[in-house]
């Protein structure tokens, strides 16, 4: 007995300092990986997906959470921003030549966590833009010159909070390698995602010796994304094609990340989040309905994974609905410095459901999009779509997953409950509480965004 209590107010005193620690933040980001494909998300699922499975059994599996967005760039912003990106009218996604989408004076996870003492990198694809030193020229960015060693940029990573990137524009200029603001060189596909990964492992390496900073790791790696171009080390190896090979080179990039952050002493102290950007392209798994770029489930639904030892339950899973565009108010509630009103402002932390503390709902109600300009608003069971083209869906998630049944006729009252709460959303220039935010770019639901040309 005599030793009880002071072990008992030894445990109290570390977990009070546990609520104003800095871990390593660590977040993979797969690109199109469907919520079917990894075994973890559904057992008849053939991939070979061992580390994201390794992931579920070793922290939490989310079932249903979303990308800001069913395609590449306008996520990648609701991410770093933690805002969603039909805020500036982003809708679909940048080429080699396209400006920088975030201005250097918008705050993001990564300018905040480096204010906040993190050493922060982004290595793998940016698709965010980036301001070539480049005469303007009409037409597409096809007539232009490709890009050569030593050419230098600015509006990157970079500026807006990344101390270190090394990486490429998009998966279509997949050969040029850009480390800071400079063109380091031009390699073969295949040899693309084998540097990444070296070069994240060499970082984490790095970090481990200089254990006084935290850091935070932003790799969002191409798989499986085209081009499908499985290192030889991997051919063969998916038992499906190589579709299936870029897959498990993806799933084992992760496994890399995962065995350094052992080897190293650095993963009891890592937050680990493992993501997609979007659904699989061309790749439908039911229930969810369709795939990368639509407004339905499987446009955006994606699999989700988070670990954090001695915080997150090994094997553990959550129904609550959470978004990407939630991890930056997330981190920002772990290391306990509250964001500014003009900062993250659809993003609300689900930090408590990640540790078991909270099961009803953490946020009112979350909004996801489209290419084709269609917003889709979720609270509770309900999912309203409103279609660029001014079509109206509703549906009852929790009947029917596969988006089969309009219900609006049936129920035109939670229709519009749901159309003026996300109106409110848009006029606001937030979703979450705090002041109201200077509109970008105006979306009144009741007119028509988008045509079929
Ligand atoms: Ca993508």
């Amino acid at each position: 007995m005599p030793h009880f209590f002071p072990r008992l107010f030894l445990t109290v005193l570390m977990f009070s300092a546990n609520a104003v620690e800095k871990p390593n933040i660590l977040f993979v980001l797969f690109d199109d990986m469907g919520y079917g494909e990894p075994a973890s998300y559904r057992p008849t699922s053939l991939f070979k997906t061992p580390n994201i499975d390794r992931m579920a059994k070793e922290g939490m599996r989310l079932t249903d959470a979303h990308a800001s967005a069913a395609s590449c760039t306008p996520t990648r912003y609701g991410f770093l921003t933690g805002r969603y990106p039909h805020r500036i009218g982003q809708f679909g996604v940048l080429s080699t030549f396209s400006p920088p989408l975030i201005p250097a004076n918008r705050m993001t996870i990564a300018s905040y966590l480096k204010q906040n003492g993190y050493t922060t990198a982004c290595i793998g694809k940016w698709h965010l833009g980036m301001q070539w030193n480049r005469p303007k020229s009409k037409g597409k960015n096809k007539t232009k010159e490709k890009l050569k060693i030593g050419e230098k940029m600015t509006g990157g990573p970079n500026a807006i909070g990344f101390d270190y990137f090394y990486g490429f524009t998009h998966a279509r200029n997949f050969q040029t390698i850009i480390e800071q603001d400079t063109v380091v060189m031009k390699v073969e596909p295949v040899e693309n995602q084998p540097l990444m990964i070296a070069r994240a492992v060499e970082f984490l390496k790095e970090q481990s010796s200089n254990q006084e900073k935290p850091f935070f790791l932003y790799f969002p790696m191409c798989p499986p994304h085209k081009p499908l171009v499985p290192a030889p080390e991997y051919v063969g190896k998916g038992g499906m094609g190589s579709y299936a090979d870029w897959v498990y080179q993806g799933d084992d990039m992760l496994g890399q990340l995962l065995d350094t952050l052992e080897s190293t002493g650095l993963a009891n102290d890592t937050f680990v989040l493992v993501s997609a950007d979007n659904g699989a392209a061309g790749r439908d798994y039911p229930p969810l309905r369709d795939n990368k770029g639509s407004i339905y489930e499987g446009g955006h639904r994606v699999p989700f994974l988070t670990k954090w030892p001695g915080r997150i339950k090994p094997g553990s899973t959550s129904d609550q609905i959470v978004s990407i565009t939630d991890i930056f108010a997330t981190c920002a509630e772990i290391i306990g410095a509250p964001l500014p009103d003009h900062a993250g402002e659809d993003s609300v932390s689900f930090l408590n459901c990640l540790l078991g503390k909270q099961v009803g709902p953490f946020r009112e109600a979350s909004v996801q999009q489209s290419g084709k300009k269609a917003l889709a608003i979720r609270k509770g069971k309900w999912k309203l779509i409103v279609h660029g083209d001014n079509r109206r869906e509703l549906f009852d998630l929790k009947t029917d997953i596969g988006e089969a049944n309009n219900a609006i006729h049936s129920n035109p009252e939670v229709a519009a409950e749901l159309a003026s709460l996300l109106q409110s959303y848009l006029d606001r220039g937030r979703s979450t509480s705090g002041k109201a935010q200077p509109l970008d770019y105006k979306i009144s639901l009741d007119e028509v965004r988008f045509k079929k040309k």
